[in-house]
C-alpha cells in the first residue's frame, strides 16, 4: 500500500465471497503491486447482544427480514474517519439508480470506495441517511449486495492505472464510446463454413474503421435501440444503417424469425 493506492472497503456479513477475488489473476496482480486494496467489514462484530442480531422483523409485518441499522451504521462510524473524507458511500440495493461505465470511471477517479452489501429483504430505511447513493447493477434481484459490489470492483479497478495494461482496449470497448462494440475475429479464416469478413483482411484500415464503427450502429440499434437517442450519427453512415436494417426487417419477414 502506498498513497495512490485505491481502497475498497466491502461492509459484508460474507467476507469469505470476496476471497476468489483477491486470487483472480488480474486483480490479485494489483492487490500484490499496491495498486489496490480490498479490505472487508463483518458488521456482525459491531452487533451489542449476545446473540449478535443483525436482523429483525419488519414493522408493518410481511415476509423476510429487515437488516438493522445499529451495526452497520456503528461499523461506518469508524471506518470513515480512517479513509480520505471524499471516499464515496454506496449501499448496494436493486432499489438504487443503475450503476453504468460513467459511474465506474467517475469513481475511477478516486480515492475510494464504500460499498455496503445488504442480505434479505434489505436495511432499515434510515441507514440511507448515512450514505451518499444507493446502487443497483441491473434490473433483477440477487440475494445479496456481494456479487453486485463484485462487479462495481471490476468495472472500477480495470480502469485504474497500473491495473490494465493497454489503454486502448479501454477506449475501444463496448459502452465507452456509448454503443456496443463491433464483432472481432481472429483465425481460422473459415470456422465451419462461417468466414472473416473480407475487409478485415484488406489491410485498408480506414476501411476496416469504417466497418466497425458501423457494425458498432448496427449492433447497438438489434440489440440496444434505446443507447441509440440523443447520439448524433455521420449521415452516411445513417444512410447505411437505415439500408442494413431495412434489408434485415426484409430477411427476417421471410424467415419468420426473430433472431438477432
Ligand atoms: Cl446492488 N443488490 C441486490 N440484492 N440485487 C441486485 C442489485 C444489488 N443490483 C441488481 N440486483
Amino acid at each position: 500500500m502506498n498513497e495512490n493506492t485505491y481502497t475498497f472497503d466491502l461492509l459484508t456479513l460474507f467476507p469469505a465471497l470476496f476471497d476468489g477475488l483477491r486470487s483472480e489473476s488480474l486483480l490479485g496482480k494489483a492487490l500484490q503491486s499496491g495498486a489496490l486494496d480490498l479490505q472487508t467489514h463483518n458488521w456482525r462484530q459491531w452487533t451489542t447482544d449476545r446473540h449478535n442480531t443483525v436482523d429483525d422483523l419488519p414493522f408493518g409485518g410481511g415476509p423476510g427480514m429487515v437488516l438493522k441499522p445499529d451495526p452497520i451504521v456503528a461499523c461506518l462510524r469508524e471506518l470513515r474517519p480512517q479513509r480520505d473524507p471524499r471516499t464515496p458511500v454506496v449501499l448496494l440495493s436493486p432499489a438504487g439508480r443503475l450503476f453504468r461505465q460513467d459511474l465506474a470511471e467517475q469513481w475511477a477517479q478516486g480515492p475510494g470506495l464504500i460499498l455496503l452489501c445488504g442480505r434479505y429483504e434489505g436495511f432499515d430505511a434510515r441507514v440511507e441517511q448515512h450514505v451518499d447513493q444507493v446502487v443497483s447493477i441491473g434490473d433483477y434481484v440477487l440475494n445479496g449486495g456481494e456479487v453486485a459490489a463484485m462487479a462495481i470492483i471490476e468495472a472500477v479497478a480495470r480502469l485504474l492505472p497500473g491495473v490494465i495494461g493497454n489503454s486502448a482496449s479501454l477506449t475501444e470497448e463496448s459502452h465507452s464510446s456509448g454503443l456496443l462494440e463491433h464483432p472481432h475475429y481472429t483465425r481460422p479464416r473459415e470456422f465451419e463454413g462461417a468466414a472473416v469478413p473480407e475487409v478485415l483482411l484488406s489491410g485498408n484500415h480506414a476501411e476496416i474503421d469504417r466497418w466497425r464503427r458501423r457494425q458498432s450502429l448496427l449492433r447497438t440499434k438489434l440489440r440496444r435501440p434505446e443507447l441509440l437517442q440523443g447520439l448524433t450519427i455521420d449521415k452516411k453512415d445513417r444512410a447505411w444503417l437505415d439500408a442494413e436494417w431495412a434489408q434485415l426487417q426484409t430477411a427476417a419477414a421471410g424467415q419468420g424469425g426473430d433472431r438477432d
